[in-house]
Parts: structure tokens; C-alpha cells; sequence
């Protein structure tokens, strides 16, 4: 059993949603199992619609020089493991500062490199190595690489305690009531993605065919997701129906959910549409079919970060088919057509792979063991 512990989370935003929203979890996740958390982030605003009740125990902190290390009480609590994420460096004044305690009272932080989530090979061969500081006033110090992902031999995954509780719980038809529609046959699905090149293609596969036949209700997310979809109806109009005049597809714009909220979306649909890192992991917990867009590289190396994935997944060939198309660079891509039968071989896949991960330790029990061990 850990003692209570204090946390400084070190987070840049670098676009979009997912550095932030990782972070948080995590913070949050560390302190209802009783740790105290800094959060030192440089862009905190999406918390207030991630996030907007916060959460005891965790400070989130503005990470503009000079940092407010008296503010932050630092010399009050001082700190037991520092992480940062995604590669950032931590504050050069918050090093000093952990220098300084250390030679006060001989104590040094835990120093922990959180990377980015892969199923690839490197991730097993290079989590938990440590690396030694070189210069500046933690010379000689210990960094150690800590690396999410899908297996026993690396970090694991986000995964709070109760969720899958409150998973169980979850009232579908109330969930949708709550959003002005009535439970009916029609299939849900939600969007949550950049701009896909097969987007166009999807969505007149949707409003001509629905799903295999059946009608189709697409929940899509506010921002780059509902701006490229509304695009596509700017441009398309008479594509999006059916030979009768049709369309097999109705729409609802989403606002932007707390992180709580967006878990629900993911729970209520059949099929879920998510991107980056962070709504993945989420749609991996909800155990539905889903599609990854993933978040894609300059010099491609996204696609084996994807391959890895998929062959984690043990993907049947339909779903790899689908993400090939999902993630080609480019427009005006077709999007295969989705069968009532590949749903049913989607989501036998993901049921699956969540009953597996969820047998794993979750990042958070990860890492207090880590820390336990390393101090
Ligand atoms: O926003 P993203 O595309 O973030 C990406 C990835 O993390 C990527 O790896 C990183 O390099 C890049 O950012 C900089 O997708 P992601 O990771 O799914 O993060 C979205 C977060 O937003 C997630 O925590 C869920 C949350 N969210 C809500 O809470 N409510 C909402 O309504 C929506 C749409 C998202």
C-alpha cells in the first residue's frame, strides 16, 4: 500500500484534446486512490468542459514561467514523483527546486517520461528504462521511460476504479431520452474524428444504405468532426440520399461532453468513430465495434503504430479493410461498406480485447507499484 503520495503532472498542449484529457484522467485517477496532485498544464481550457466540477485533491496549476512554486506550496509538500508527459521537459525552476530538497533533506522525486500509447514492439523492450540526467542541477539523476499499452509487459491502460460499474449501470433509453430522442431500431453511431478522406464516402454509404438496411442515428462531435461533416452537406446535398429520395440518416450535432459524458456517447452507440489516443482507450472500455482514426505523422510512421494495433486487436480482415480506408491520406475515398454480418465480427473482436485488457493492471496501478519499487 502506497502512503499518500504528491504528484506534479507536467502537460503542453499540443493540439487538439488528447494531452490534456490523458493528463486529467490521470490526475484524477491518482487522487481518488488519496494521492495529492499538482497539474502544471500551459492551456487548461478545455477542462472546463472536460472537467467542469474538478476534482479533490488535484490543483491544476498555470504553467507559465516563473512558475508559482510558492503559490503552489511547494516547500510545504514537495515533491514525490514527477511526471512528464508526451516528452515534455518539466519547468527548469521546478528541477532547482527538487534539487534544492533533495539537498536539504536528501529526497528526490520518482522522474517519470510518460510516452504516447502503441501497440508496437518497442513499447515491451523499452518501458521502465531509465535514463540518467546528464546535465543541470539533477545531474545523475534517474528519468525513467514509463509507456501505456496493450500488454502485461508494459504500463497498461487509464482505467479508473468503478468504471466498469457504472458501465453496467447505464441506462441507454434514458441516456437518449435525455437528448430528445425516442429508443427506437435505428442504429447509433457516433463520430469523432478529424477529417477523413472517407468521410464523404461514409456518409453517403449511411444516408443511401444506413447500416446493411437499417437506419442509421449519427451522434457527431463538436469541433474538427462536426465542421468536416457539415462540409460534406455543404457540398453534397443530393448525394446524401437514396434512389426514393430518402435518406436512411439522421444527424444530431453534439455539444461538447464532459469526459463523463463522452464515455456515455460511447456506451449508448453500436458503433463508435474515435481518434488520437485518449477516446480509443475509451471506446476499447466500452466494448463496441469501433474505428480508429489515428492521429497521422508526417513521415507515415502512424501506420505501423495502426498495423500493431489492429493485429493487437486480432482485427478481422473487414475491420482492417475499413481502417485502411478510415486512414489514407487524401480525399474522395469510397468507405467500404459496412455488412450487418461485419458488425457482428467487430464486435465479437472488441468484446474480446476488452475482456482481455480489463484482466490487465490499469496505468494508475502501474505506476504507484513502479513508484513503490523506485524510491
Ligand atoms: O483530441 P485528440 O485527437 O488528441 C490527440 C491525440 O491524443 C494524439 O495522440 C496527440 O498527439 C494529439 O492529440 C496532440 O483525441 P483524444 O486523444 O481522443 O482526446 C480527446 C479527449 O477529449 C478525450 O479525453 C475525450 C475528450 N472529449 C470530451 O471529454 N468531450 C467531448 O465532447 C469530446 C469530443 C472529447
Amino acid at each position: 500500500m502506497n502512503h499518500r503520495l504528491q504528484w506534479d503532472i507536467f502537460c503542453k498542449v499540443i493540439d487538439n484534446y488528447g494531452d490534456i484529457g490523458v493528463c486529467w484522467r490521470l490526475a484524477a485517477d491518482l487522487a481518488t486512490r488519496g494521492h495529492r496532485v499538482r497539474l502544471w498544464v500551459d492551456d487548461a481550457c478545455a477542462l472546463q468542459w472536460m472537467a467542469p466540477g474538478g476534482c479533490d485533491n488535484v490543483r491544476v496549476i498555470a504553467w507559465t514561467p516563473p512558475l508559482a512554486l510558492q503559490a503552489a506550496d511547494f516547500a510545504l509538500q514537495p515533491c514525490d514523483v514527477l511526471v512528464e508527459a508526451f516528452g515534455c521537459d518539466a519547468a527548469p525552476e521546478f528541477i532547482a527546486a527538487c534539487a534544492d530538497q533533495q539537498s536539504a533533506n536528501g529526497l528526490k522525486p520518482v522522474w517519470i517520461n510518460l510516452e504516447y500509447l502503441s501497440a508496437e514492439a518497442y513499447v515491451e523492450r523499452c518501458h521502465a528504462l531509465p535514463s540518467r540526467v546528464q546535465r543541470g542541477p539533477a545531474a545523475g539523476w534517474e528519468k525513467w521511460f514509463f509507456y501505456p499499452g496493450f500488454t502485461a509487459a508494459t504500463g497498461g491502460l487509464l482505467r479508473e476504479p468503478g468504471l466498469a460499474d457504472r458501465q453496467s449501470r447505464f441506462d441507454a433509453p434514458a441516456w437518449l431520452a435525455a437528448q430528445g430522442i425516442t429508443f427506437s431500431r435505428e442504429k447509433r453511431v457516433s463520430l469523432f474524428c478529424y477529417e477523413p478522406g472517407a468521410l464523404p464516402g461514409l456518409l453517403k454509404q449511411l444516408a443511401q444504405h444506413g447500416l446493411d438496411g437499417e437506419a442509421v442515428r449519427l451522434f457527431v462531435a463538436a469541433g474538427r468532426a462536426s465542421h468536416a461533416v457539415k462540409a460534406v452537406f455543404n457540398d453534397e446535398k443530393c448525394l446524401l440520399r437514396n434512389t426514393s429520395g430518402r435518406s436512411q440518416l439522421s444527424i444530431s450535432y453534439l455539444p461538447l461532453l464532459t469526459q463523463n459524458g463522452f464515455d456515455q456517447l460511447l456506451w449508448a452507440c453500436d458503433l463508435n468513430f474515435v481518434r488520437g489516443e485518449d477516446s480509443l482507450v475509451r471506446a476499447l472500455w466500452a466494448g463496441k465495434p469501433l474505428v480508429w482514426q489515428i492521429y497521422p505523422q508526417d513521415d507515415a510512421a502512424h501506420l505501423d503504430k495502426l498495423a500493431a494495433f489492429l493485429d493487437m486487436l486480432e482485427a478481422p480482415a473487414s475491420l482492417r479493410h475499413f481502417h485502411q480506408a478510415w486512414n489514407r491520406a487524401g480525399t474522395g475515398h469510397e468507405a467500404p461498406l459496412v455488412l450487418q454480418r461485419d458488425l457482428q465480427d467487430w464486435q465479437t473482436c472488441l468484446g474480446n480485447a476488452r475482456e482481455r485488457l480489463m484482466r490487465q493492471n490499469d496505468l494508475c496501478t502501474s505506476l504507484l507499484s513502479f513508484v513503490a519499487k523506485n524510491r
